[in-house]
């Protein structure tokens, strides 16, 4: 029927649960779930469902999710409504606001996405997948006992502490245009992660406004976790060609320094040109060259979505990295799907590529001699790690 077919011994395996999708934070809020209906019917619509072993997942129960959550914090999570909230004392220390609403079925929408980040680390760690993609994951501003930035509960660190049990080093990349916090903190005192994070940085001005160059774990040397936490704080209007140099000269060492047996990537499509709260001047083909690189690399990766604010993008970008996960990105047709059943969405164009960049509505802030001190600091800190 079509002609992608998959390589002997390497399975790409694809974890989702279509329930997630039906979740609204409200009317303004950006983060819309609906963004991963636009994807998967993408992914079918080029046929990359029959390349992959495709998993209804089901919800975390809440024993996984307090492997890193409270129980006040869960017990919080599962009793609040958007009916019973004003008689919440504690919506502030859980950080309830405008960023992180309270929503119908709140609960079920974070067990959901994070059940399928569980499921997926689990057929990592058998080895029953090579490559476990979750694209309603991702949501890396968690914490232990607060929401932050969208995210309620951290797939992330959840499934991280999965493979902790079989892996003995892990290495986190996240391009995702924000700084990846909730993950950084929760393993800033091991040296069995390493978490390496590009993102748009401005302490005063940009959320979550950490991940300096500087912030490369606990400053006691003594301190397992200290050097194994890197940042790449970037400015405005970043440019394809730049970002994929910046990509490979730092994960290339990073790799080579910490020999992971897995890596974990956060593919935040909000790192793209044309999104709403980002910054960058990405196309989806280079954001797609970093998904490539690391996949090159031949270990075995967790794939995970994350921000992304221009569904039409996301869902272009989430398919596009679905082919070169398979590895049948070569055959993929520029042209959408004609049969493609939301292909409004994606005119006037019908491409998988649309120039997001060329109306360059952030000026490239990056010059090459701060990218070259970026590469310098991070090679300085693995400098660290050979000794
Ligand atoms: O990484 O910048 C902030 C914090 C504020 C400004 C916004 N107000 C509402 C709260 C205080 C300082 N928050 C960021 C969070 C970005 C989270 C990114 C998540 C991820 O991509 C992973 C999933 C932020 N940026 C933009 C908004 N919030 C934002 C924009 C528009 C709206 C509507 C709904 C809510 C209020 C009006 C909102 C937030
Ligand atoms: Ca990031
Ligand atoms: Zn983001």
């Amino acid at each position: 029927k079509n002609g992608i077919v998959r390589p002997k011994g390497y399975t790409v395996s694809f974890h989702a649960n279509s329930s997630v999708e039906k979740f609204h934070f409200g009317q303004s809020h950006p983060m819309k779930p609906w963004r991963l209906t636009l994807t998967k019917q993408l992914v079918m619509a080029y046929g990359m469902h029959t390349a992959m072993d495709l998993y209804l997942t089901r919800a975390a129960t809440r024993e996984e999710m307090a492997e890193f959550h409270t129980e006040d914090y869960l017990d919080f999570l599962k009793r609040v409504t958007p009916n019973n909230m004003l008689l919440e004392p504690r919506l502030a220390q859980y950080n309830i606001g405008d960023d992180c609403p309270i929503f119908d079925g709140l609960y079920d929408y974070a067990s959901l996405y994070t059940g399928a980040s569980l499921d997926a680390a689990r057929k990592l760690c058998n080895e029953q997948s090579q490559v476990a993609i979750n694209w309603s994951g991702g949501l890396h501003h968690a914490k232990k006992t607060e929401a932050s930035g969208f995210c309620y509960t951290n797939d992330i660190v959840l499934a991280i502490l999965q493979l902790l049990r079989y892996h003995p080093r892990v290495l986190y990349i996240d391009i995702d245009v924000h700084h990846g916090d909730g993950v950084e903190q929760a393993f800033w005192s091991t040296d069995r992660v390493m978490t390496l994070s590009f993102h748009k940085y401005d302490k005063d001005n940009f959320f979550p406004g950490t991940g300096p160059l500087s912030s490369t774990g606990p400053e006691n040397p003594l301190n397992p976790g200290a050097h194994h936490a890197l940042n790449v704080p970037l400015h405005d209007g970043i440019e394809d060609e730049d970002y994929v140099w910046l990509f490979k000269q730092i994960v290339e060492p990073c790799v080579g320094a910490y020999q992971p047996s897995v890596i974990v990537l956060q593919c935040g499509a909000d790192s793209l040109g044309c999104d709403r709260l980002g910054c960058f001047n990405l196309n989806i083909r280079a954001h797609g060259r970093c998904v490539d690189f690391v996949k090159r690399l031949n270990l075995p990766i967790l794939v995970f979505g994350g921000g992304g604010y221009t569904p039409r993008n996301v869902a272009r970008l989430w398919a596009y990295e679905t082919s070169i996960c398979i590895g049948c990105s070569e055959q993929l047709d520029e042209k959408l799907p004609a049969h493609t059943p939301a292909l409004a969405h994606f005119a006037p164009d019908n491409t998988l590529f649309p120039p997001l960049s060329e109306h360059g509505r952030f000026e490239n802030k990056n010059s090459r001699q701060y990218l070259w001190s970026l590469v310098e600091g991070i090679h300085k800190q693995l400098a660290y790690l050979e000794s």
